[in-house]
């Protein structure tokens, strides 16, 4: 097979004379595809079978033990300008970066098939959709992009109609993680990736062109390619707001997009429905609304912690036609993890007896993979081509002091100052140290694809005449009391944040003016049925003085490290607060 379209075609041969390959398939996104690929897989062990009664037609993969995360330090944006970069990505120059990955790609493929993978980010019907081709030598990583993206023959036919797309070129190499880099041509729509397997450094529709590429292209095209769930809330009198909410990886974005709600909201008649958990495209509508679309076709969620208690529609979506990759497994293999409420372990994620001795069973990141249309929350509305209209825009970390559970921005630039000066801290779900505190702005920190400064400026620019933007908050379901335990208790119970924020933008609650923001009286919160003394809810909602003054120099100290390129309305913004803070 080839393409009708010559520009493809070229690609193709020209990467399989760099990479020479045994063979090239030309992927058409077909049930009868995916059973080959699945069988070449059990045959060479790169996937196991699970039960095939509780879960069937669901898959393990182990991947190298060195490869389990996204690696932000081997991840880099090539501009030809490295102030385009910005001091929040690593940057090397395009010469540099190609003259390193041509001969990282050299016969890399020798004896390996060569996978074309065209697809689709959002409705293949929408005029906000993109497309890009992934070139893959890893079967395990055309299996993902099955379900994550709309991969095959309606894709190709789309980029052929269009004639452009993103390129990206991805071989596993030997795995090594001394030969691995995650490189990003913005100015070429082109990305490589070599030597890891693994997610966001592998499924180069996600994060290398939803969002490193994708933002950049919005930039100049006046729209916002963002790290966001996006979610519907369906109030007892049927009427749904759809909120977009950024929290850095690992944070509670799966969780929120597809939450229960407590029991007596449910007895009410409220709903939530999931668009999306992890990116958001978001675009000015004629109304001056801004429309979002989720790009991707499914879920590469975090399975630690996901059980019938946190997330039961999670739970519920992975009984069949899921892969699963670095989850333990119990003695009759169904998957296991830390958290998940029932079962034993008796194997770990690198396949060995289970012994405590040796940490969790499941890998602090391992993950599962699953069509979205397998959640039973997952609505209709997230394959409009139009997009949903945003009511709220959230901003929330994982901040064990300081960060009020809510507050309210008091306008778009106050809104965007709290989204640039989030912080979190670090998670698993990249190597390196956990739990440390770091600036992650808009959750964008290893994700933007130019520099912050002009990041910064493009959020800005959305408020002009005529715009009916969002309401910004800021949450944090993640604050400690002093024996370490969380104080709020977080997964469906955050839809009583919620109701607050949608009562906020249809004017049916009232807030306190503080410095910070705009705080809910503790009398606005609904804790009907909630197990949560008064002083502990009180601590939630107040704000600490002095913590804030500190906040606020430190905040000033991370936009100044920006440069000349930093909006001076941020920083008068800032200093707006600070002044009333003092
Ligand atoms: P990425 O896929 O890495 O972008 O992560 P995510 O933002 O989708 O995070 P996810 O919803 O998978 O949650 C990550 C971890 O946080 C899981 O172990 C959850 O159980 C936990 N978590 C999610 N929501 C809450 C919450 O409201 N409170 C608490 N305490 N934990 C939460
Ligand atoms: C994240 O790390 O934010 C993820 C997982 O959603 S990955 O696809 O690896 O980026
Ligand atoms: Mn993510």
């Amino acid at each position: 097979m080839s393409s009708k379209l010559a520009a493809l075609n070229e690609w193709v041969a020209s990467v399989a004379q760099l990479t020479q390959p045994a063979a090239i398939h030309w992927c058409d996104g077909s049930d009868a595809e995916n059973s080959q690929l699945v069988a070449l897989m059990l045959s060479t062990g790169d996937l196991v079978r699970l039960n095939e009664s509780s879960h069937p037609n669901c898959f393990l993969h182990r991947s190298s033990p060195s490869d389990v995360a996204r690696v932000e330090h081997l991840t880099f944006v090539c501009t030809s300008d490295k102030e385009d970069a910005g001091q929040n990505n690593n940057w090397m120059s395009p010469a540099d970066a190609h003259a390193k990955m041509d001969a990282l790609y050299a016969g890399c493929m020798r004896g390996r098939t060569l996978y074309v993978v065209p697809y689709c980010m959002g409705p293949i019907d929408s005029p906000l959709s993109r497309c890009g081709v992934e070139i893959t030598d890893s079967p395990y990583v055309v299996a993902n992009m099955r379900i994550m993206t709309r991969m095959g023959a309606p894709a190709q036919a789309r980029i052929e109609r269009e004639g452009s797309f993103v390129r990206g070129l991805h071989s596993i190499g030997e795995l090594d993680p001394d030969r691995r880099f995650i490189m990003h041509f913005p100015e070429e729509l082109a990305i490589q990736s070599f030597g890891s397997g693994y997610g966001g450094n592998a499924l180069l529709g996600k994060k290398c062109h939803a969002l490193r590429i994708a933002s950049y292209q919005a930039r100049t095209e006046g729209w916002l390619a963002e790290h966001m769930l996006i979610v519907g809330i369906e109030n007892p009198q049927g009427e749904t707001h759809y909120v977009a909410a950024a929290f850095p990886s690992a944070c509670g974005k799966t969780n929120l997009a597809m939450l229960i709600p407590p029991e007596g909201y449910l007895r009410d008649g409220w709903k939530v429905w999931t668009v999306g958990d992890d990116i958001c495209w978001m675009h000015p509508g004629p109304d001056g609304r801004l429309y979002a679309i989720n790009p991707e076709a499914g879920f590469f969620g975090v399975a630690p912690g996901t059980s019938d208690k946190t997330n039961a529609n999670a739970m519920a979506m992975l009984h069949h036609d899921a892969i699963f990759t670095n989850v333990g497994v119990t003695a009759d293999n169904q998957p296991w993890w830390e958290g998940i409420g029932s079962g034993e372990p008796a194997k770990d994620w690198q396949g060995r007896p289970y012994d405590q001795a040796n940490g969790p069973a499941a890998h602090p990141n391992s993950r599962f993979t699953v069509s979205a249309k397998n959640c039973p929350s997952y609505t209709a509305m997230a394959e409009d081509p139009q997009g949903v209209p945003l009511s709220a825009i959230m901003f929330g970390g994982r901040r064990e002091s300081l960060v009020p559970l809510v507050f309210e921005a008091r306008d778009w630039t106050h809104g965007v100052l709290v989204g640039a000066s989030m912080a979190s801290e670090t998670t698993a779900a990249a190597t390196g140290a956990v739990g440390v505190v770091r600036r992650d702005s808009m959750a964008m920190k290893p994700f933007a694809g130019y520099n912050f400064a002009d990041y910064f400026a493009h959020w800005l620019s959305f408020d002009k005449p005529g715009a009916n933007l969002p309401k910004i908050f800021q949450v944090n379901w993640f604050r400690k009391n002093e024996a370490g335990k969380f104080m709020w208790p977080g997964f469906g119970e955050n839809l009583r944040v919620l109701e607050w924020m949608l009562k906020r933008v249809t004017g049916q609650a009232e807030a306190l003016d503080t410095a910070v923001g705009l705080l809910p009286k503790v009398s606005d919160l609904n804790v009907e049925g909630l197990d949560l003394d008064q002083a502990t809810l009180e601590q939630l909602v107040s704000v600490d003085r002095d913590g804030w003054k500190a906040e606020m120099a430190s905040i000033g100290e991370y936009l100044d490290s920006f440069g000349e390129r930093t909006p001076h309305e941020l920083k008068a913004e800032r200093a707006k607060i600070a002044a009333r803070l003092a």
